[in-house]
């Protein structure tokens, strides 16, 4: 059992081989790109799993990630990735310095298409906190920023293994696995 992620995020192909290897699934991995349309995780993974399977010509998963903190009234969101590169984690601390609700989540929706059907979407959260610094260098992006709930630990500070037993991206791809396998029995 097979399939194709379109992705040019590297952590991300790393951390879905990881969870797929658990569910017998194998990974092949296309840095094709695909157009991200304006919306919300939902639009974003539908539309683009539908243009790259179109162009592709064969089923393929997309991954729409973000991170949501309610005190930013759920800011970056859909903008996670350019608000990663321009602001950073050191911003988004500064932003949040006098903020006492330091709530946040992990969302991703992956997006499922193949040429002939219409997409279908599955979606993962996890919560958690942002502290008050950077700590750890596993991971990528917000991980050493973010605590998830019930840890003393960022994400940052995980292994990807621990992380890939919990995270946003681990149940999204665990719902779509599991979908995967009775679809194609
Ligand atoms: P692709 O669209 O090519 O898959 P991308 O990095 O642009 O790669 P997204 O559009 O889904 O991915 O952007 C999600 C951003 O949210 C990502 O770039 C990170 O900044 C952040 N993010 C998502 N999941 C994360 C995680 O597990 N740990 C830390 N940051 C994460």
């Amino acid at each position: 059992m097979k399939v194709t992620f379109i992705t040019g995020n590297q952590h991300k192909v790393i951390e879905a081989k990881g969870i797929f290897d658990k569910f017998g699934i194998e990974l092949e991995h296309a840095n094709l790109g695909y157009p991200e349309v304006q919306g919300n995780l939902v639009d974003v993974a539908r539309y683009g799993a539908k243009d790259a399977a179109g162009r592709l010509g064969q089923p393929v998963i997309v991954e729409d990630a973000g991170i949501f903190i309610k005190s930013l009234k759920w800011f970056p969101g859909a903008y996670s990735s350019y608000i990663q590169e321009t602001l950073g984690n050191k911003g988004i601390l500064k932003l949040m310095s006098d903020v006492e609700d330091r709530y946040a989540e992990f969302r991703s929706v992956i997006g499922y298409c193949t040429p002939k059907s219409e997409p279908k979407t599955f979606l993962g959260t996890v919560k958690g906190r942002i502290g008050y610094e950077e700590k750890g260098n596993h991971g990528f992006a917000y991980d050493p920023i973010f605590y998830p709930e019930g840890y003393d630990e960022s994400f940052g500070e995980l292994t990807t293994e621990e992380k890939n037993e919990f995270s946003h991206r681990r149940r999204s791809l665990e719902q779509f696995a599991a979908w995967y396998k009775k679809f194609k029995q």
